[in-house]
C-alpha cells in the first residue's frame, strides 16, 4: 500500500498536528520537509495543488 506523504516546512506550525496524528497512530507516513524561507519552496510552490502547505499526497 502507498505510504501517504506529507509536505510542510520544517518546523511546527500547522504541519504538525498532522505529523502526531499519523505518530499517535503508528501510520507509516513521508516526513517531507523544506526549509523555511529556503531556495527551494518557490519551485514547489508552483506545484503544489493550492500553493499552499501542509500538502497530503496518497494514492497519487
Ligand atoms: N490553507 C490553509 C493555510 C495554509 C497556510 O497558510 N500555509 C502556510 C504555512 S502555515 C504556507 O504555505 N505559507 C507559504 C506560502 O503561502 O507561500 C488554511 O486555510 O488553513
Amino acid at each position: 500500500m502507498a505510504v501517504p506523504q506529507l509536505y510542510y516546512f520544517d518546523l511546527r506550525g500547522f504541519g504538525e498536528y498532522i505529523r502526531l496524528l499519523y505518530l499517535d497512530n503508528k501510520i507509516e507516513f513521508e516526513d517531507i520537509r523544506y526549509n523555511t524561507g529556503g531556495e527551494e519552496w518557490p519551485e514547489v510552490k508552483k506545484k503544489m495543488i493550492f500553493g499552499q502547505m501542509p500538502a497530503l499526497k496518497h494514492n497519487g
